[in-house]
């Protein structure tokens, strides 16, 4: 009976696990996204420290609530790092791809790599989500002109969830947002890509 009751137990309390990749090029904030979310979420009390480049692989488990865990991978950016980022795919529930929004001169790089990780048939179904990041910058491209050209890469995610959202990693601003945006589509897509239950 004992046994029963705590097989129960725990079956009730299990909790959902999604594992979600922080894809853009070096420089775009990734880190800094990654270590913000632990603050907001409550795991760092600490201001943010200078950030080093990403060597490895930065991993985060972070409890959203009592029924959610998000899992975040931010695996580096850097030229040389991009062709590992399809090893994660098949494990992930959800892609955030961070643009620095003051970076005129790499839009166009950071939109074919964008390009060539949606046509990725590993990630098919997989909710998008594109962060402009940066936005505290005065020097920032507006949210509409980077909309512009990210339009054109979601022809080709048609039947899929995505959207581009402003952010600043550096202060907060919009890092919630960004993140209740994404549970609901880690929800609606759960049939077809079922979290690990913890
Ligand atoms: P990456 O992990 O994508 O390579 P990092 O990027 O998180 O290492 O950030 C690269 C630089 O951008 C860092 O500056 C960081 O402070 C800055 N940055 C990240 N997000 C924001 C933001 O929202 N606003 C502003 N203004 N800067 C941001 P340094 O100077 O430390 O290299
Ligand atoms: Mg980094």
């Amino acid at each position: 009976m004992f046994h029963l009751v705590k097989g129960l137990y725990n079956t009730w309390n299990k909790k959902e696990q999604y594992s979600i990749l922080i894809l853009g090029l070096d420089n775009a904030g990734k880190t800094t996204f990654l270590e913000t979310l632990k603050k907001e979420y409550s795991l760092a009390f600490k201001a943010l420290e200078k950030i080093q480049p990403t060597v490895g692989q930065n991993v985060a488990t972070i409890p959203v609530d009592n029924k959610q865990i998000l899992k975040f991978w931010d695996v580096g950016g850097q030229e040389s790092l991009r062709s590992m980022w399809c090893e994660y795919y098949s494990l992930c529930h959800g892609i955030i791809f961070i643009v620095d929004s003051s970076d005129r001169e790499r839009l166009d790089e950071c939109s074919t790599t964008l390009q060539s990780v949606v046509m990725d048939e590993e990630i098919e179904g997989v909710p998008i989500l594109m962060l402009a990041n940066k936005q505290d910058r005065q020097d920032r491209m507006e949210v509409q002109d980077i909309k512009e050209v990210f339009n054109k890469i979601a022809e080709h995610i048609s039947a899929r969830d995505s959207r581009v959202l402003p952010i600043s990693a550096l202060t907060g601003e919009g890092v919630k947002d960004a993140i209740e945006w994404m549970i609901i589509r880690l929800e609606r897509n759960k049939k077809s890509r079922p979290p690990i239950y913890k």
